[in-house]
């Protein structure tokens, strides 16, 4: 057996109210956290973007692949060719491919194939997984790519949130347009479309309640 290469792990622990204060002040910040549909036009500073691109890829991933690639649109031209693509998709998804039951439970969120927002806000984030790696031409596995770069959009997201700024977890389907457009190579799957920025001044969101703890768990102690 070879000697271990692992290098030492040090970090800051809690206990007492400590613990309890952070685990509930933190849960208490990500509930303000909600997805929305509008955003101003007010720039956002690129490297504001790279930070939030860091941050989610510190996320564990199948192997630490880190089957991702985050795409940037901040040119105004390629979003407006990425509004147009998507309304033609989402066009069609609600008149006839999306079931009446899909169209039911959207009715709070009073979406329709319409996207302004794709073109208002100022960066589009459009995350691809990369179905396997591609080195030199060679084809290397990737694991467990959905539930990695899952994550890792949660970590997106709430680092967006952390800076103040909102978005959207958004799913013109089928999205195979985007690697069209971005000409995005043979291993990469679009994955989901975040618009960002800030809020609007008349930002409104649907009246949404979360599950309870009760809901969502089951404690075997
Ligand atoms: N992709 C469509 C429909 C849609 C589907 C779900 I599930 C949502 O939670 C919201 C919308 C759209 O973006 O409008």
């Amino acid at each position: 057996m070879s000697e271990s290469t692992f290098v030492p792990y040090q970090r800051e622990t809690y206990s007492g109210d400590e613990i309890l204060q952070r685990s509930k002040r933190y849960f208490e910040w990500l509930d303000t956290r909600r997805s929305l549909r509008m955003f101003s036009d007010r720039p956002v500073p690129r490297v504001v973007i790279e930070n939030i691109l860091k941050a989610a890829s510190t996320a564990p991933s199948g192997a630490h692949k880190q089957p991702w690639t985050f795409c940037v649109i901040g040119d105004p031209a390629l979003k407006a060719k990425i509004r147009e693509a998507a309304e033609e998709e989402e066009y069609k998804s609600y008149n006839g491919r999306m079931s009446e039951e899909w169209l039911k439970d959207l009715e709070p969120f009073e979406t329709n194939w319409q996207k302004p927002f794709l073109e208002v806000a100022p960066w589009l984030i459009i995350v691809f997984k990369k179905i396997y790696d591609l080195e030199e031409g060679q084809k290397q596995t990737n694991y467990y790519v959905s539930e990695s770069v899952g994550i890792a959009t949660g970590f997106l997201l709430t680092a967006i949130h952390h800076a103040g700024l909102v978005a959207l977890t958004h799913t013109p389907s089928p999205m195979n347009f985007l690697s069209k457009l971005l000409q995005r190579p043979e291993n990469e799957r679009p994955f989901l479309l975040i618009p960002v920025g800030y809020p609007p001044e008349d930002a409104a969101v649907p009246p949404l309640n979360r599950k309870t703890l009760e809901e969502i768990s089951v404690f075997f102690e």
